[in-house]
């Protein structure tokens, strides 16, 4: 039998609380749950009754009484996987959940995979892929900002987006065609300038949304921010300020930090990993040296960087040690703060001084702080919230999230790519249909359009069970 005719359950809450739900799904569901649940209300049966009914009765296991619980019934084709369904409330305990699960396979169930009821729900058309991969994300978001570009995508801004360029691709791919069935009349249905116009504007919004990738992995995992500098400037001090706890050693000696050390906050809605390192220098030290590999690595990883440096040092020293890391992240996007630390003990008035000798490029930052003392931490909080903000506005509503949707979206890239320069060279129209047919092919695979076993297996094995 094909597992889409099975009827599936699966416990649908994670442990901990007082109530858990266990939910049941498929043609069989509501019979299923019939044969191990008596209603209070004798008059009641289950398989008479209509959708989005509740009701209170027992559960029973060879008359033994296992829990009384509350049962929700749904009818196709309006559940959450456009099948019969029941969800039992039951009290959380685990030996309670397993019984009841045991006494719905042992009536004709079997248990669900891995994701497996929202793979139903797109398979139903409730959803499409976008949607369905946004589930997950909702379930894992742990910052206002990750629910955010989750929630939109789950409600198919995304997917209205990609619709969009999908259709106004077709349409062209269509005309094109048409043409080529006129074979040797030579006509032009496919306006070929509006045609280039249309190519260049979706490559770009595609390239767009490859983009926002960087920001939206980021802020979907947290936005990784290494902690980087002089030995001893202050760092592991930062970041146990930022964290609001003793993380990281702090020492007066040059090379505490070896091995990373990494935690995460949330700021202002938005999910920071804040990574310690060990100093960059010059050192014979050969487990320093791992940590100074390390941090290298860390610096590759980031987002943004904070570099921080000594208020007593010179601008000259300070600027030389900018100048190397600033070589180390050229063209990567990475923002970078400079921070000079130790303000508290700076008795000779050199933050005025410094803060003109210091070479600084646009999108840097620069602050002045006690990573001790706490002073410019709240500034330096704000200036963070503000670079990514500015990076989301820049980006518009949809950002994606996702390494799946990102490679889709090269390739559409790719394929209008060689759109645009066969209209540039004249190529005969069959060809640039082709290409015109691979990148709708594409967008179709980022909404499910278009999608194999092997695709929709790989997505919802991620899934937590009984979502
Ligand atoms: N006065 C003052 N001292 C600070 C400040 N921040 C850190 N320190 C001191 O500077 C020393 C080094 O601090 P750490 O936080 O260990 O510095 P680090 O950059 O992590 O050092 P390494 O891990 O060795 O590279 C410690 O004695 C700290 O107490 C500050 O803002 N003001
Ligand atoms: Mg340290």
């Amino acid at each position: 039998m094909i597992r889409s005719e099975e009827t599936i359950c699966a416990p649908a809450t994670s442990g901990g609380g007082a109530i858990a739900i266990i939910r049941v799904s498929g043609l069989m569901s509501i019979d299923i749950c019939e044969k191990v649940f008596s209603p209070y209300d004798k008059k009641i049966k289950l398989s008479e009754l209509k959708g989005y009914s509740l009701i209170y009765g027992d559960i029973k296991k060879d008359e033994e009484l296992i829990d009384d619980v509350m049962v929700s019934i749904y009818r196709a084709p309006h559940s959450y996987t456009g099948e019969n369904a029941v969800e039992i409330s039951c009290h959380a305990s685990s030996y309670i959940q397993q019984t009841i699960l045991g006494l719905l396979i042992r009536n004709g169930a079997i248990a669900a995979q891995p994701g497996e009821f929202t793979r139903r729900a797109f398979l139903n058309g409730k959803m499409d892929l976008l949607q369905a991969e946004a589930v997950a994300d909702i379930i894992a978001s742990s910052s206002e900002a990750a629910h955010k570009v989750a929630i939109n995508q789950m409600r198919g801004g995304f997917s209205k987006e990609i619709d969009r360029l999908r259709s106004q691709l077709l349409h062209f791919a269509s005309m094109i065609e048409l043409e080529l069935d006129f074979g040797e009349e030579d006509v032009e249905f496919a306006d070929r300038i509006k045609l280039k116009e249309l190519v260049i504007n979706t490559k770009s919004i595609a390239d767009k949304l490859a983009s926002s990738f960087l920001l939206g992995n980021a802020v979907r995992n947290g936005i990784p921010v290494t902690i980087t500098g002089k030995p001893n400037s202050g760092k592991s001090t930062l970041l146990n300020t930022l964290l609001m706890e003793e993380k990281a050693i702090v020492s007066e000696i040059p090379g505490t930090t070896r091995d990373t050390i990494e935690d995460t906050i949330v700021i202002e809605g938005i999910e920071y990993r804040f990574i310690d390192t060990a100093g960059l220098r010059d050192t014979t030290d050969i487990i320093e040296n791992l940590g100074i590999k390390k941090t290298h690595e860390k610096i590759d990883q980031a987002s943004v960087i904070l570099y921080i440096d000594d208020i007593s040092d010179t601008a000259e020293s300070i600027n030389s040690r900018i100048d190397k890391i600033r070589n180390l992240i050229s063209n990567s996007g990475k923002r970078l703060f400079i921070l000079i630390n130790k303000i508290d003990q700076d008795n000779a008035g050199r933050v005025k001084n410094l803060s003109a000798e210091i070479k600084t490029e646009e999108s840097d930052t620069l602050l002045f702080i006690s990573a001790k003392e706490r002073l410019g931490i709240d500034e330096l909080k704000q200036k963070l919230g503000d670079i990514i903000l500015k990076d989301k506005l820049s980006m518009g509503n949809v950002i994606i999230t996702n390494i799946r949707h990102y490679e889709a979206m090269i390739r559409v890239s790719e394929s209008l790519g060689r759109v645009l320069s066969g209209l540039e060279d004249q190529i005969p129209s069959d060809l640039v249909a082709i290409d015109i047919r691979q990148a709708i092919h594409y967008l179709g695979e980022i909404t499910g359009e278009i999608t194999s076993d092997e695709i929709l297996g790989n997505i919802f094995k991620n899934f937590c069970i009984g979502k």
